[in-house]
This record gives C-alpha cells, sequence and structure tokens, in this order.
C-alpha cells in the first residue's frame, strides 16, 4: 500500500489499524492475552472466555482438546511461544497447508509480492505467506485474532513480523455496502455499525486501488460440527458472508483469488459461483487438500496463474 493512503487509512481508521508491537518469541501466557490495557480491546472480547490465550494442555475446553496432539502440525515453533484461544486452535491452517499454498503460489505467480489474508485469525496463513512474499495485509475482525497473528508470525522471526499490515474491519457487509454506500439508505442502522461499515469500506477502497497479487479468505465455517452435514452450503452455512458475496468483494480486489473451504463444500455452488461472476468461460481450480491422516479442506483457485497451470 503507498505510503500515503496507508497514512490516510491511519488517519481515518486510528481505532482500527492495531499497534501491538512484540519484539519477538516471548513465552506464551497462561491465561489472560497479552492486550489488557491495549488499544482497541471493548470490554466485551477482554471478558469473554472465547477469547482468552489457551496454550497449554489444562486449559483447553473438551470441545477443543482433540487439537491438542496436533499442536506443532499447526505450528512446529509451537513451544517457542504460540498463543491461541479456543477458535482460533480448531480454524487455524496446518503450518504444512500454508506453505505448500505458498510454494504453489509463488510457483504459478513468481513475481507475486503482496498478499492479503482476509479472517487471519491466528495467523497459520500470514505466518508462512511472511517468509515467501514482501507485503502481508492481516484482516480480522476481532483483535485479539490480530494480535494472535502478530505475535505468532514473530515466534517465526521478526522479518516476518515486519511484512504484516493489520487491520481490524468488519466483513459482514455486502459489497455493495462498502462501494456504493447503500447503509447510508437503511435507518435502523446503529451508529456503530456505521462506523465499523465505514472503517471497513476505507479499507476496502485502498485494497481496489492498492495492487493485491493475490487475495486469500480462509473464512469462518462455523466450528467444528461444519462436518456433521454431508455436504457444506456454502451460500447458506460459510460466515459471515455467502460464497457469492465473498467472492464478489475479493474479484474486485484481485484477479488472483484462493479461498480455503470445508472437505465437504458444495463443488456445484463453487461452479455457479463462478460462471454468475466471472463468466461462462471462466474457470476455477479447486484442490483437495490431504495431510497425514486425511482430507483437511479444498483450496479454490481464481486467476489464470493458476487455472492454466499444468503439472509436469
Ligand atoms: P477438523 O475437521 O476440525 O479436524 O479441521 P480434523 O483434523 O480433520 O479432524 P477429524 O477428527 O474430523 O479428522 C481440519 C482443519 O480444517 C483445521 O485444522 C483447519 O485448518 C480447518 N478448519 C476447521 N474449521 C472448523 C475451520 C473454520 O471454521 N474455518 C477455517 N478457515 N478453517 C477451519
Amino acid at each position: 500500500m503507498p505510503q500515503s493512503k496507508r497514512r490516510k487509512l491511519e488517519k481515518q481508521s486510528a481505532n482500527y489499524l492495531l499497534d501491538v508491537g512484540h519484539d519477538d518469541a516471548s513465552p506464551a501466557p497462561q491465561q489472560e492475552p497479552e492486550t489488557n490495557t491495549d488499544t482497541g480491546i471493548e470490554s466485551d472480547i477482554k471478558n469473554n472466555e472465547k477469547y482468552k490465550i489457551v496454550a497449554t494442555k489444562e486449559d483447553m475446553p473438551l470441545n477443543v482438546k482433540k487439537y491438542w496432539k496436533k499442536r506443532y502440525s499447526l505450528f512446529s515453533k509451537f513451544d517457542e511461544g504460540i498463543i491461541l484461544t479456543e477458535e482460533l486452535w480448531y480454524s487455524v491452517t496446518p503450518e504444512e497447508i500454508s506453505i505448500y499454498l505458498s510454494k504453489f503460489i509463488k510457483h504459478c505467480f513468481p513475481d507475486s509480492s503482496v498478499i492479503l489474508d482476509l479472517f487471519c485469525g491466528g495467523g497459520g496463513n500470514s505466518v508462512q505467506f511472511a517468509k515467501f512474499f514482501d507485503k502481508v495485509i492481516c484482516i480480522d475482525i476481532n483483535p485479539v485474532n490480530l494480535k494472535c497473528t502478530e505475535h505468532n508470525t514473530g515466534v517465526y522471526g521478526k522479518n516476518r513480523k515486519k511484512k504484516l499490515e493489520l487491520y481490524r474491519c468488519n466483513w459482514s457487509y455486502s459489497t455493495e455496502h462498502y462501494i456504493n454506500n447503500n447503509y447510508k439508505n437503511d435507518e435502523d442502522i446503529e451508529e456503530e455499525t456505521i462506523k465499523e461499515i465505514e472503517t471497513t469500506a476505507t479499507v476496502f477502497e485502498n485494497l481496489i486501488e492498492s495492487k493485491i497479487d493475490i487475495a486469500f479468505a480462509s473464512p469462518p465455517w462455523g466450528g467444528p460440527d461444519y462436518s456433521a452435514e454431508e455436504v457444506f452450503d456454502l451460500q447458506k452455512s460459510l460466515y459471515p458472508l455467502s460464497l457469492e458475496e465473498l467472492l464478489k468483494g475479493l474479484f474486485k480486489i484481485s484477479n488472483n483469488v484462493i479461498l480455503f473451504l470445508p472437505r465437504n463444500s458444495d463443488i456445484n455452488q463453487i461452479q455457479d459461483a463462478t460462471t454468475r461472476l466471472k463468466g461462462p468461460e471462466s474457470k476455477v481450480r479447486i484442490s483437495n487438500i490431504y495431510l497425514y491422516e486425511g482430507l483437511k479442506g479444498i483450496l479454490c483457485f481464481w486467476g489464470d496463474a493458476f487455472t492454466e497451470y499444468e503439472r509436469q
């Protein structure tokens, strides 16, 4: 993002651009995130059990206990101070997947240098993107997640952490809300919501104007129960936007878009959304992503560099 744009953004959304400097790998706190006196952490987040850092096996709530044994596949440097909340334990991308993804992007698109990590969560992807790319723009609605992303990237080195730009945005409104200011016609909308939309709209506008090589998103799938249904409905169950609405926004930011989606995703919905948004000739590459014990999810790629790639 150019300096002038960045300054404009910082000015307009001072509360949302987090300044959470950790210098390097520091030991994981046992209970509280290191955010007590910090910028922009609302009390509902501060006091919510869900957003407490869970860094030991004893701290882990029952529903996420099974992820403890996977800790080194999530972060090989887990013991060097990785921090995650309950939600992040089950939603963070395992390290080998994000390394594979980064290498695949670089293979298809060697000159790519700026990548967006929308819904960055605990930083599973950003940590590795920061090794392979010059700049990683991290967006999340939850300041604790942003903090975890920044801290965890720092565990892998100061140089990686320096490449992050962190923005707190509420990405749950339609693209029209941000682009066409549709919210202004809604009389019932609350002041707080207007503020959130305005801030996100500023970030969105800057992303559209900047050169973002790759727009990546690993959105929430609704918790560990996502696999209970045989087929995951991407229009109804993806959070906070339907597949099509999410893609609509991402295609405005970059021609090269990647989504990490549930393994039981409805593939027809991916094809339909691609045709509706990009035209009947458009293509999407869908890869099954396996790790050790099985299929972990699917990666969907839009953009010529990816869809024209052929294995040698
Ligand atoms: P899983 O299906 O809960 O675990 O998550 P696993 O190891 O397949 O367990 P099994 O017992 O069902 O075999 C697998 C991976 O999916 C996680 O490591 C995350 O990378 C990803 N994942 C899971 N959830 C619930 C989410 C989510 O809500 N959002 C995102 N982005 N990724 C998720």
